[in-house]
């Protein structure tokens, strides 16, 4: 699967329909690990107007084909010719009426190591074929516009075999599934397995049960009850705010240990990456509860954005994702806290897609090329994708937004469509004109507003100018300006506010937006909710920033307050200058403020990241120097611990939760502002209190928390030979245990840490959780990973270079831990290139792995 290929770029301009109507297909499973026959037919029908085409079906290279029959009858051999990863049948060996293809093909799943197609984790056969696995299983037009009902027959011995649909025939060695929704090839999903379930039911909206399945390995069912309770709430909460309902007689969700992702939406059939299923306090943090919470909905609500309504093509990918990924936020939101949500998402947002947005790898929401799909399942296409259907919300309207997704899926349901459907639907049902908003989807980069106010106080008016640009980003230089949302709230000098939100509809390049009547010079509340995704520049100083933090009503503009202020006084630090009093003071007000959601305040104490500083420093025209960053860090989080020594030894103290472990929202924030009084404290405290909490706590949160801070201090080895005893026949817990070890780490042994672990024989490197968790860990460790020496570099490369040989998807994927390099100093960028250039000259370097790589090389 990972043999090397010539580029090959797909473009956008040149989607052509199928000639063929594909009416249904039906597979026949004979499973053996080595060895397992696929019996595929088609029926077929060629498309009037595409009369005299070839038949063109996917398929790899390492499918041996075996039997091709067309109508029953074997074809002239010479009319059947195999290229690279392609099977084409020559039109004149096609009837022009409806036939059926049948073809017979055998694989080895035991030998595929890619986690795509269909693969063994754990004994258990399972399959991966969004986007392009299904070729690996079988001859076909792997392609999201063609889309058929499915038939399926597996042969095994194994006890619980599970594809797509309903279950239609059971007996010794042979199950039989029907999928009546008509799909495309990615959706499709077997399994099969010694597993066990833990059972429930749903009654949809029109009285239709609905049997619930989580199947996991046997032990593990104890684990498995919070995946149960999420997937029922995510069931009943998309009735409720979208009028979805479920549409076959079960659902399964399987669990399974090795997945290149989170999770997959397959028909009916939901395959779990383990540590997104499986939770019991001893082994999961408050984290690890709220994303399985949240990927269950997701995969859920998938089943009608994404299912019921596919894509047309792959370059529509944030059809399906951006939407379903505002679809999970907006139901986390509703579930637990928002303002805490909306912080946290933006937070995510600007760590993981800002970063790509400025970076070599930077694209738009809707690519229009690519060499390798895999690699576009980006936090551009997700995370980016969802906050544009958030600023489509706000600019339509509540009411709007839901007369144009009625309209989506009443108009599109069965079909595989476009972001221009997906915008037309907008116009239609609002009468909004959406040719500029498109922007959002076709061009990358995030664009920068500056803010500039003007008081004229005679007046009493303020007037708001608003300018926007673009920053260049790879293949398009010549960015025009946006529709972009800014929300604005103005507070008077006594700390009330003075104008509500308002919503500022920005189309130009400078506009300016007045504000009248007013008494005194109010302080701008702007971007509230973080309206856009955007990066505001204004003039400001941290008084004024002191005051948002103690008095905006806008909790993520109160918040981003605090947080700017916090990065005013590290990046300060970070060159060489005095900086923090203001933030040191102003927090110690806010962790004070009892009537403040405790989680909230947790989100206020926590530094920003090394990672974010250093962003901060390159936007303001600064390298940025990784050491000097992290003793930036050091030394604030240290004065802030001394400043409020008695109030955080206070918080530590008073948010124990008591009596039995709950992963509800109070109860995490009240353990998240706990935690964050822990790390603070942790800086002047020796790593006492850590030790103590590592041995008492009663939950795998507040047990990860202590662990890290006891690595931090140089005292954790007790605690990590305690926890590999304990758990080293859990793979989830001691996948924490490799991240934590790199990623706490002094940035000076980071590598060598890291390097060490990965010569344990429990590092299965083959695994993909847990070789993201080693490798993972130690990019989390900015000053670690960029050390100057380059041994962060030159471990990652060396690893991303084995793995790239077994598993393409993941070595591309984490080479993501190199996209900012050409932001640091000579030293580091000729490091950090030779790593880079050592993988792109590796023979045999998979089309995943080489794409990315020559895209950041460029
Ligand atoms: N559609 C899934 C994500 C996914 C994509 C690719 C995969 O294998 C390569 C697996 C899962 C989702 O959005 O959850
Ligand atoms: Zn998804």
């Amino acid at each position: 699967m990972s043999q090397p290929q010539q580029p090959m770029t797909h473009l956008l301009a040149d989607y052509r329909p199928y000639p063929f109507t594909l009416k249904a297909t039906a597979l026949e499973f004979h499973l053996a690990s080595q060895s397992t026959r696929v019996i595929a037919r088609l029926s077929l029908v060629p498309k009037a107007d595409a009369g005299g085409q070839d038949m063109v079906l996917d398929g790899g290279s390492e499918l041996e084909l075996r039997a091709l029959t067309i109508n029953g009858q074997e074809p002239d051999p010479r009319m059947v010719m195999r290229e690279g990863e392609t099977l084409t049948i020559r039109a004149a060996a096609l009837p022009a009426e409806p036939f059926v293809l049948e073809t017979e093909v055998q694989i080895d799943p035991s030998a595929n190591t890619a986690c795509e197609g269909l693969y063994i984790s754990g004994g258990m056969f399972c399959t991966q074929c969004e986007a392009e696995g299904f070729r690996h299983i079988t001859f076909y037009p792997d392609r999201p516009d063609v889309m058929a009902p499915f038939d399926v027959t597996i042969h095994s011995d194994k006890p619980v075999l599970l594809s797509n649909g309903n279950p239609v025939q059971r007996e010794a060695g042979l199950a039989r599934w029907q999928d009546p929704w008509p799909k495309p090839a990615y959706l499709f999903a077997l399994v099969a397995g010694d597993l066990v379930a833990i059972s429930d039911s749903f009654t949809t909206m029109s009285g239709r049960k609905v049997a619930l399945n989580v199947w996991v390995r046997p032990g593990d069912e104890d684990r498995a009850g919070f995946a149960m309770e999420s997937l029922i709430k995510s069931m009943k909460w998309d009735e409720e705010v979208y009028g979805r309902e479920y549409d076959l007689d079960v659902f399964n969700i399987v669990a399974v240990d090795d997945f290149n992702m989170g999770a997959m939406e397959n028909k009916g059939l939901n395959i779990f990456n383990s540590k997104l299923v499986l939770a019991s306090p001893e082994t999961a943090t408050d984290g690890d509860y709220e994303r399985i919470e949240g990927v269950i909905a997701h995969e859920y609500f998938h089943n009608w954005t994404g299912n019921r309504i596919t894509c047309r093509d792959w370059f529509q990918l944030c059809l399906k994702e951006g939407l379903t990924v505002f679809r999970d936020q907006q139901f986390t939101s509703d579930m637990r806290s928002a303002p805490v949500k909306r912080i946290t998402d933006v937070q995510a947002l600007r760590a993981r897609q800002f970063r790509e947005d400025q970076g070599p790898l930077a694209h738009p929401v809707r690519p229009d090329h690519y060499e390798e799909i895999n690699n576009f399942y980006t936090a551009t296409i997700y995370e980016k994708g969802a906050e544009v259907i958030g600023m489509l919300r706000q600019l339509v309207g509540e009411e709007g937004y839901r007369k144009a997704l009625d309209l989506y899926f009443d108009r599109h349901d069965g079909d595989a469509a476009t972001i221009e459907d997906w915008l037309q639907v907008f116009e239609d049902a609002t009468g909004r004109d959406l040719t500029q908003f498109k922007r959002w989807y076709t061009d990358a980069g995030t664009p920068h507003v500056e803010m500039h106010e003007d008081w004229n106080a005679d007046d009493g008016r303020l007037t708001l100018t608003l300018r926007q640009s673009t920053p260049p980003t790879p293949g398009q230089q010549d960015k025009p300006p946006r529709v972009i949302p800014f929300a604005v709230g103005l507070i008077g000098p006594n700390g009330q506010e003075v104008a509500a939100t308002r919503v500022l509809e920005l189309t130009e390049a400078e506009q300016s937006f007045t504000f009248d009547g007013l008494g005194a010079r109010p302080v701008v509340s702007a971007l509230r909710g973080f309206s856009a995704p955007v990066i505001l520049k204004r003039e400001i100083d941290d008084a004024t920033r002191a005051f948002l933090l103690a008095h905006d009503s806008d909790p993520f503009a109160r918040w981003e307050a605090g947080r700017d202020l916090a990065l005013s006084a590290l990046t300060a630090l970070a060159q060489g200058r005095d900086g923090g009093e203001d933030y040191v003071a102003a927090i110690g007000q806010l962790a004070g403020d009892d009537q403040a959601d405790p989680a909230f305040r947790a989100l206020c104490l926590n530094l920003p990241g090394e990672e974010e500083i250093a962003t901060r420093l390159t936007a303001s025209g600064v390298t940025p120097d990784p050491d000097a960053i992290h003793a930036a860090r050091e030394d604030l989080a240290r004065r802030m611990a001394e400043a409020h020594t008695d109030l955080l030894a206070g918080l530590y103290d008073s948010m124990v939760v008591k009596g039995p472990y709950s992963p509800d929202s109070d109860s995490a924030a009240r353990r998240a502002l706990r935690i964050a009084a822990l790390g603070l404290l942790n800086r002047i405290d020796g790593g006492d209190r850590a030790e103590v909490l590592f041995g008492i706590a009663g939950n795998m949160t507040e047990r990860m928390a202590a662990l890290s801070c006891l690595i931090r201090r140089g005292r954790g080895q007790a605690a990590l030979t305690a926890m590999a005893d304990q758990f080293a026949d859990n793979r989830l817990v001691m996948d924490k245990w490799f991240a934590v070890q790199p990623m706490a780490a002094p940035p000076a042994e980071a590598a060598a840490i890291a390097a060490r672990l990965a010569r344990r024989p429990d590092f299965d490197w083959k695994n993909p959780n847990r070789f993201r968790s080693l490798l993972g860990g130690l990019a989390a460790n900015h000053a670690g990973f960029h050390a100057a020496d380059g041994s962060g570099y030159d471990f990652t490369a060396d690893w991303l270079m084995k793995m790239d040989k077994a598993n393409p998807q993941i070595s591309a994927r984490m080479s993501t831990a190199f996209e900012t390099w050409p932001r640091y100093d000579a030293g580091r960028r000729a490091a950090a290139l030779a790593a880079l250039n050592r993988m792109a000259e590796m023979e045999g370097i998979s089309r995943n792995l080489r794409e990315m790589v020559s895209r950041m090389i460029a």
